[in-house]
């Protein structure tokens, strides 16, 4: 991992390309010097000042910006923090940056900043995994989840759970001062419905743990059927936008196309497939064997047909596909007998934007069928590190109970505990680990 150095380091911690602003960031041990030589004003704790930017050493004039001044330690890394909102072409944040440079700041590292935090005693472990969850969710429940870690609540409850342990631990101690190696019947009590409460609160963790749940990883959605059957114009009109290219070539799409969108606070990808067909040429069958290998991923199946998708679906899906399914007959605007409804299939017409909304409805029914929302208010999101330590910690307690049921020494159900302690200090980052620190941070982006 980067040293911590303190040097003043500098990102732009928006996302690259074209924007209406963007924000560059500072952070060190004393940036007023480097506030005064921007501004030209004295800075001014937590206060957003509308001025022009000059460069430190040539004086031009950068851009005009909003520029906030945090002061250490109240700050998001515990230093002092200057944050410039700019205006959001490549060319002024870049050349902010630059300015930054020249006076005498370096490039920070990915994560650079909230490892600074972490450092600086600002946040533990858990939340930092928390925020780099929250830059990567695709969806509002999994970034509401992940808000939660952020504030420390699941925190400050592994830190009730570990005194609770440190409480346990002191109990025996007193009671080894009292008598060598035996402790009171209602101590060994006392201890037992300690130990069975903090491992209920263990497992409840563990449980209900959302990651790689579907809330947090989102829901798979393909396009399934014949050539130029409308499978790509659907797709763009349930997206909304011109995604997939089209056309009355069948044919058109040979790879898959995936766009992500939300629904019900769930993320959805949804697929955009070429037609299934059997054809002797060797690019048109590798897009159906892509399509076919898809199919096996999918948690549900747009079944698309501008004939009858019931028939395509009892000739060709039936046996190969065992998951959910609508059926969607699609161009129903060409449609000679529009009043022969089957109550099973959804008519839509992509040209018209007809039955869409009715797809939408019948996907959204579908998710608050199968996915549990309550994940959402009970879930605890934890990454399979914590979750690992977490199970840990409990087999710890298991091994601490047995041998107090066993009435083995005391002594020896000490250093069980410890182990516990040590595992539930891991989880919140109390113990450097330098490579598990390492790698949680090379994981954010540059500016976060
Ligand atoms: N009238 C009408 N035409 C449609 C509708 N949807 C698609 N089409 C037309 O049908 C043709 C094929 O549409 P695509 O969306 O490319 O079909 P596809 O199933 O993705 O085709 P492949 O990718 O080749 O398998 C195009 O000419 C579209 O304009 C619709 O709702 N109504
Ligand atoms: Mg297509």
């Amino acid at each position: 991992m980067f040293p911590y150095d303190q040097e003043n380091i500098v990102a732009i911690a928006t996302p690259p390309g074209i924007g209406a602003l963007a924000v560059v960031r500072l952070s060190g041990k004393d940036l007023k010097p480097l506030y005064k030589e921007f501004t030209h004003k004295q800075p001014k704790n937590r206060f957003a000042l509308f001025a022009k930017l000059y460069h430190p050493k040539n004086n031009h004039i950068l851009d005009e910006v909003v520029v906030t001044y945090f002061e250490s330690p109240g700050s998001y890394t515990g230093e002092d923090i200057i944050e410039i909102s700019c205006h959001g072409g490549v060319a002024i944040k870049n050349s902010i940056l630059q300015a930054a440079i020249d006076g005498g700041a370096r490039l920070a590292h990915p994560g650079e900043f909230s490892y600074r935090s972490y450092l600086n005693g600002k946040m533990d472990l858990l939340q930092a995994e928390a925020v780099s969850a929250i830059i990567s969710s695709k969806a509002s429940l999994s970034a509401e989840l992940s808000l939660y870690h952020l504030e420390g609540r699941v925190s400050k409850m592994l830190g009730k759970i570990k005194s609770k342990i440190i409480d346990v631990l002191s109990i025996i101690e007193n009671e080894l001062n009292f008598s060598e190696d035996e402790i009171s019947l209602t101590s060994y009590s006392t201890i037992c419905s300690m130990l069975e409460d903090v491992r209920s609160q263990i497992n409840k963790i563990v449980d209900s743990s959302v990651i790689g749940k579907k809330i947090f990883s989102g829901i798979r959605i393909i396009i399934l059927g014949r050539p130029n059957t409308g499978k790509s114009s659907l797709f763009n009109a349930i997206l909304g936008h011109d995604r997939a290219i089209t056309s009355p070539v069948a044919g058109t799409t040979r790879d898959t196309v995936e766009s992500w969108f939300e629904l019900e606070g769930v993320p959805v990808c949804l697929v955009d497939t070429a037609g299934v067909w059997k054809s002797k040429k060797q690019l048109d069958s590798l897009g159906v064997e892509k399509t076919l290998s898809e199919l096996d991923r999918a948690d549900l199946c747009l079944l698309v047909d501008d004939k009858n998708p019931n028939v395509l679906f009892k000739t060709q899906f039936m046996k190969r596909y065992q998951q959910h399914y609508i059926l969607v007959k699609s161009k129903f605007d060409l449609a000679l007998n529009p009043l022969t409804a089957e109550d099973d299939i959804i008519y839509t017409s992509s040209k018209e934007n007809t039955g869409i909304n009715k797809l939408l409805t019948s996907i959204s029914t579908y998710i608050l069928d199968n996915i549990n929302l309550a994940d959402h208010t009970h879930g605890y999101m934890i990454t399979q590190r914590q979750r690992g330590l977490l199970e840990e910690a409990s087999l710890c307690l298991n091994e601490a109970i047995e041998q107090l049921d066993a009435g083995i020494e005391t002594d020896i159900v000490a250093s069980t505990l410890n182990g516990f302690v040590v595992a539930i200090k891991d989880v919140v980052g109390e113990i450097p680990n330098k490579e598990i620190v390492q790698n949680i941070f090379s994981n954010f982006c540059v500016g976060k």
